[in-house]
């Protein structure tokens, strides 16, 4: 396929932050041109291993650059167009040119290569990841970001004088993910249980003290992070909801290296403190999932912890993750490190932390032929590109992390993902 010409546009993402959007016109043999473009998110708990982001205006520069290069080669597959970009980079974390920059193409290049065949952007990436399940028999799970805490909050100044409260949840987010298998009907569950909880929300806390936090979930009052999940527990047995919950602790954001210790609720624990903590929260609440329970360094926390969660004794149907992020970074040198020291089940799958598809692929690789999970997630800062909704349904991932069905660009990923869904469950 041939990029006969490309532009990188500067938009503003869902924290009103600059990010990138390319966009190609592309030519396969003597067929029609196609137009494609993808944009790119950005995190604000980001790992100290993500690819590099280069600030949006000198990346525009870069791309005229390398442009002219770029339409001089007829690429054959999405790994030699990748493979230039990586090569034009020349660097580790690809802080020449920039993971956005980078990223940016390389959706767009994937979005061209399937318009330019007539197939579905998810058909396309479930070739290139080998993926051999049937869609509807295994399709990705939404975890519904309806609480925010941590890095994604702020908390009015006045909360102090009123509530005694000067920052928000330890705890980054409170997840309730669907047990069912038919994703429309998560996805109503979902949308059912989170207008529900700021109905409940209001009535403790007043409507005025219900906010929400960067991924649409709530943001209110809580004295702790149980009171939290005591409140989202209630409302799922109370109305026999399919739901259980999940968590995302990125706990690197409450650690202090210095003295190896976390505070949660201004009290300092050890790992091992830690650790008994989380077991404590899965036997209270029906949890599912935790994800970075420790600092993105701590391999052999995780390691401890899992050992202790992750038995043998798991079936099928009460299975447990320990989902890596920080810890991984979607990066195969770091995942390859958790696999041998058993620091989890699953990793989170994050486009922007390594910078390319065709590496974000191998990664996923890695992980299924090694038994891991896989789940796809978002940025705490989006676009309204759904890029991820296909990703997760072509390689088959365990789940998809879109954040609270609250704001459009949270969203666009769960709304293309039921698209699909409907487009590959009902069989005439
Ligand atoms: C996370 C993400 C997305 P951020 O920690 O999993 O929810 O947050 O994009 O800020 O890194
Ligand atoms: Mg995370």
């Amino acid at each position: 396929m041939k990029i006969i010409d490309g532009q990188i546009k500067i938009i503003k993402d869902s924290r009103g932050h600059d990010t990138l959007e390319a966009h190609l016109l592309a030519r396969e043999g003597e067929g029609k041109n196609a137009v494609a473009f993808a944009s790119v998110p950005a995190g604000k708990s980001t790992g100290a291993h993500e690819a590099f982001v280069l600030n949006p205006k000198e990346a525009f520069e870069k791309f005229s650059e390398i442009k002219k290069d770029i339409l001089k080669i007829n690429f054959r597959d999405q790994k030699e167009f990748d493979s230039l970009l990586i090569a034009f980079d020349g660097t580790q974390n690809k802080s020449n040119l920039g993971a956005n920059l980078i990223l940016s193409l390389s959706l767009a290049f994937a979005r061209a290569w399937a318009k330019s065949r007539g197939i579905e952007l998810y058909r396309y990436l479930k070739d290139l990841s080998d993926n051999q399940k049937k869609f509807f028999e295994d399709f990705p799970r939404p975890l519904f970001n309806v609480i925010n805490g941590g890095a994604h909050v702020e908390i009015p100044k006045d909360w102090e004088k009123k509530f005694g409260i000067k920052k928000g949840l330890d705890l980054q987010e409170f997840q309730v993910i669907p047990t069912i298998k038919d994703f429309g009907i998560g996805l109503s569950v979902g949308q059912e249980f989170y207008k529900k909880l700021g109905k409940e929300l209001s009535k403790i806390y007043g409507k005025e003290n219900v906010l929400l936090g960067d991924e649409a979930g709530y943001v209110c009052p809580f004295k702790t992070n149980q009171e939290a999940l005591e409140i989202m527990q209630e409302l799922i047995n109370h109305h026999l909801y399919p739901l259980k919950i999940g968590l995302d602790a990125a706990a690197s954001q409450f650690y202090s290296k210095q003295n190896n210790l976390y505070t949660i609720e201004q009290e300092e624990m050890t790992p091992e403190e830690l650790s008994v903590f989380y077991l404590d929260l899965f036997e209270r609440y029906e949890m599912i999932s935790l994800e970075d329970p420790f600092d993105e360094e701590s391999f052999d926390d995780f390691s401890r912890l899992s050992g202790n969660l992750l038995t043998e004794k798991q079936t099928q149907k009460n299975k447990k993750l320990i989902i890596t992020d920080d810890l991984t970074t979607t990066n195969p040198g770091r995942l390859k490190e958790a696999i041998e020291k058993k620091s989890g089940n699953a990793i989170l799958i994050k486009l922007n932390q390594i910078g390319t598809l065709s590496e974000t692929i191998e990664v996923i690789k890695m992980a299924r032929d090694n038994g891991w999970q896989q789940v796809v997630s978002h940025r705490s800062g989006e676009t309204m590109d759904s890029f991820i909704a296909d990703l997760a349904v072509g390689v088959g991932a365990w789940g998809i992390k879109s954040g609270a069905p609250g704001k459009p660009e949270r969203m666009a990923k769960y709304s293309r993902a039921l698209e699909i869904w409907k487009k590959e469950s009902v069989v005439f």
